[in-house]
């Protein structure tokens, strides 16, 4: 099983106009998977990008229900919806290039307490694999057992599957061609990433500048590729170069693979 992190970065550009979408971008990924499907078991799992982080930063969902509940809730769905808009955008891709995506609500089967994973039911994604579809999660609302409402990353979210489901690889999608010993997109590319050094890199980053994402950027994707490469092979790579992910996938791709 490998499961794909489509960076809200890939399919859309965060600093432009809300909801905007890299739809070709998106066919070659998909087609890229066609090529490796059904020999082999995918999970996808998408991020905000354009869509949710606008909304969950309008609505200040990571802040909880607060003191203004009636229009936190409101904040709460809308921000579900734009993500259900992207969701929906990619599952039809897929579907068009012949692969049997389905659409797994996150909010719908994950609970937080203060933004980490108390619960995730992943009962029926591994039947959906059994049963040889491709289910596409995505970043997403959290119902909170501390705040009541919460903010869930894609990448939270790939940790939690990783632990529970021992995938064979992670492969982390891009807009830049992998991890640098800078800040990122800068510096040199690190091929090969041992542990320690990704401890240490994120010690260099100061590790709290979270640009335009509610959940943490870079930094929460490099928190996680730390607990991640316990269960699984990680691979960081350009996803809007043609060929980097099913190089990936190969095993031989430019980009950076966490080493354990
Ligand atoms: O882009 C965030 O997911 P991420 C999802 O994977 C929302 O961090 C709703 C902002």
């Amino acid at each position: 099983m490998i499961i794909v992190k489509l960076g809200g970065s890939v399919f859309s550009d965060k600093t432009g106009k809300p909801e905007n979408f890299d739809e070709e971008t998106v066919r070659r990924i998909a087609k890229e998977i066609a090529e490796f499907y059904p020999g082999k078991d995918f999970i996808i799992v998408h991020g905000g990008g354009s869509f949710g982080h606008p909304e969950a930063k309008r609505y200040r969902i990571r802040e909880g229900l607060g003191n203004c509940p009636e229009i936190k809730r409101i904040g709460f769905s809308e921000t579900h919806r734009a993500m259900l808009r992207a969701n929906d955008m990619i599952v039809k891709i897929f579907l068009d290039e012949g692969l049997p995506a389905f659409s797994v609500s996150t909010s719908s089967i994950f609970l937080t307490r203060n933004g980490d994973v108390v619960h995730g039911d992943v009962e029926v994604i591994k039947k959906l694999i059994g049963n040889r579809f491709i289910p596409i999660l995505f970043g997403d609302v959290s119902v909170d057992l501390a705040k009541g409402i919460d903010i869930l990353s894609g990448d939270q979210i790939i940790t939690y599957l990783a632990k529970m489901l021992k995938p064979k690889k992670v492969i982390f999608l891009m807009d830049v061609d992998g991890i640098y010993d800078g800040r990122p997109g800068q510096g040199n590319l690190m091929q090969n990433l041992s542990k320690d050094e990704l401890d240490s890199l994120l010690t260099r980053l100061h590790c709290t500048a979270a640009g335009t994402d509610v959940t943490g950027g870079i930094c929460n994707k490099l928190h996680e590729a730390a607990k991640i490469a316990e269960h699984s092979e990680v691979w960081f790579v350009n996803g809007k170069v043609p060929g980097r992910l099913g190089g990936a996938i190969m095993g031989d791709s430019l980009g950076t693979r966490i080493v354990g």
